[in-house]
């Protein structure tokens, strides 16, 4: 077995539990994908370019890191799609209950059904901001309803979900959706990122499908969508979101890494600390209404 490093090579005094204000859990899960496998890879490719990154973030002229970033036990329970659900469930239940700032990394996205699941039970009136290519709004498919195509159904049901970037859907799925909520890739007009924000409660959990992405800057995802976000707008939106809201905590999902393309696996990875970069020094971010 691989011996356990810190996340991104940080000094041990940052990578301890009981200071670290963040705790990253990796789920490696890819037991329900249906086209190209290999998200279980996901977490180790991740984790590798981390280690690989510079940690002094330039916008918010800050080192998050030094927050403290607790590297927990990857979530290893692949049984069934079911108890896999209920033990990032749990796991993440634990860690809210110690107050920390809770981040996951996948596996494919039906690991954001115990994800959001575990968020909505803790935080009072939550909205999902759920960034992907794919609706995921099917109540079940191939026999379970912990697939990743459901990802967000049970969401849909229990909590404020909005959805940003969907250009892939079944006909099935038309009636779970919110159109009104749904900000889909092809119509991306002039001012959505305000309605998106005005649709929001205060409290915001965001699930990120890497596939939401352009697959001209990642390639290296189960099922790439042409049409995609491009880096910059991504980041724009992610900023006023961290800015105007208290975002509780996120995943990211469906890196599926390859070996000869690598710069998926670093997008992945500084997408992540973006976002922690973004949490924490929340001050610091400027918008495009005040630049
Ligand atoms: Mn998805």
């Amino acid at each position: 077995m691989k011996a356990k490093t810190n996340y991104a090579g940080i000094p041990d005094k940052y990578a301890r539990l009981d200071d670290a204000q963040v705790v990253l859990i990796p789920v490696p899960y890819d037991g329900t994908s249906s086209w190209g496998k290999g998200a279980d890879k996901g977490p180790d490719a991740f984790l590798h370019a981390s280690e690989n990154m510079e940690l002094y973030d330039i916008e918010t002229k800050s080192e998050v890191y030094k927050k403290g970033v607790y590297l927990a036990p990857a979530v290893s329970e692949n049984s069934s799609p079911e108890k896999m659900v209920e033990t990032v469930h749990k796991t993440i239940k634990n860690y809210l209950l110690q107050d920390k700032f809770v981040t996951l990394f996948g596996g494919e996205h039906s690991i954001s059904i115990g994800s959001i699941r575990a968020f909505n039970e803790h935080f009072e009136d939550l909205t999902v901001v759920q960034i992907d290519a794919h609706a995921d709004l099917r109540p079940s498919y191939e026999g379970s309803a912990c697939n990743h195509a459901c990802a967000v159904h049970e969401a849909s049901k229990n909590t404020n979900l909005i959805q940003v970037g969907i250009r892939s859907m079944d006909s099935s799925e038309v009636e779970h959706m919110d159109e009104g909520r749904t900000y889909f890739a092809h119509d991306l007009y002039d001012d959505w990122m305000d309605d998106a924000i005005g649709q929001m409660t205060p409290n915001v959990f965001i699930t990120i499908d890497l596939d939401a992405f352009d697959p001209s800057i990642l390639p290296s995802t189960g099922t790439p969508e042409p049409g995609g976000l491009f880096w910059y707008e991504t980041l724009d939106f992610l900023k006023m979101i961290f800015k105007k809201k208290n975002v509780v905590g996120f995943d990211i999902v469906e890196l599926c890494p390859n070996e000869n393309e690598k710069s998926s696996d670093f997008l992945a990875a500084k997408l992540y600390y973006k976002m922690l970069s973004y949490k924490f020094y929340t001050d610091r971010i400027l918008t495009d209404e005040e630049d």
